[in-house]
């Protein structure tokens, strides 16, 4: 049998512990010539002693991704309790926006239960590991935690099965509101490998790998989500959603996006954050 090499083990334990995937570094270690076997080799001892070091429990075979079954090009995709419309689908980035995605009651429900907790946004800091009040952020926001409440798991659950990835790995729904004037300049969700508090971000569940923005009130003007790299926008309509998923934690994804001023009237999403393991 094939044996770990040290070299590349201990370059490996520091960018798995900066939070690259082990799929990226395994892409980066075949193209930089390294045998095939001895990566497979070194990589799964890397990746034990991570899982050992974090407690963390990995559900999905490394490298794959959340992604609807889009075989056959459906028009909608039925999951339990809903059918879900496919609206627009992009190659790379992977974007797929779905309509009919939450209910007119969901929507309304979230917004609802969002209210006591609603209060200036914060972001994860990065430096710190930390939160934050974010300027480039002038939304207002909260977090539920996963099935804090009965509509918030009936919608972690639909997104689990539609798109194929564990609900163990989703993190509690986040509800923005953005009155009038407010915006989300464009960035990544992923978390920067190269920032110091990455490391202990990714102790809870490795990178995030996805994204769903969920539409829960539509503004009268503006309040898209664009992705400025391929030119997309995407309404923010109520009951719809835009999905996209990173395969690694870098620009060459594409999928820089924001959200556009709300020009007139009030816009709300719930935003989804789907991790490589279990999110603890
Ligand atoms: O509300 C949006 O359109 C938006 C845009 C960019 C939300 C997020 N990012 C997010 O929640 O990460
Ligand atoms: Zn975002």
């Amino acid at each position: 049998m094939t044996s770990a090499n040290t070299d590349l083990l201990k370059w490996l334990n520091e960018c798995l512990a900066r939070g690259h995937s082990s799929a990226s570094l395994t892409a980066t270690a075949l193209q930089s010539g390294w045998n095939a076997d001895v990566v497979r080799a070194t990589v799964a001892e890397a990746v034990g002693r991570e899982l050992i070091a974090n407690r963390a429990v990995v559900r999905t075979p490394g490298g794959s991704l959340p992604e609807p079954d889009m075989t056959q090009s459906p028009t909608f995709i039925q999951t339990t309790d809903r059918r879900v419309e496919i609206l627009t689908v992009v190659k790379h980035p992977r974007v797929v926006v779905f309509g009919n995605l939450l209910s007119d009651e969901e929507c309304e429900s979230l917004i609802e239960l969002a209210q006591p907790k609603l209060a200036r946004s914060q972001t994860v800091d990065n430096q710190t590991g930390g939160e934050e009040v974010n300027s480039a952020r002038t939304s207002d926001g909260m977090f539920f935690t996963r099935s804090e409440n009965p509509v918030c798991e009936r919608v972690e659950r639909r997104l689990a099965e539609l798109l194929n990835w564990p609900f163990e790995n989703g993190e509690g729904l986040q509800v923005l509101r953005y009155r009038t004037g407010a915006q989300y300049v464009p960035h990544y969700d992923y978390f920067d490998p190269a920032q110091p508090g990455t490391a202990k971000i990714v102790q809870r569940g490795g990178q995030r790998v996805a994204t769903v923005v969920m539409y829960l009130r539509t503004p009268d003007r503006g309040g898209a989500t664009v992705f400025p790299d391929i030119g997309l926008e995407v309404q923010p309509v109520k009951g719809s959603g835009v999905f996209f998923s990173y395969d690694r934690p870098h620009p060459d994804t594409k999928t820089l996006h924001g959200g556009t001023p709300v020009t007139l009237g009030e816009k709300y999403v719930a935003t989804k954050w789907l991790r490589e393991s279990e999110f603890i």
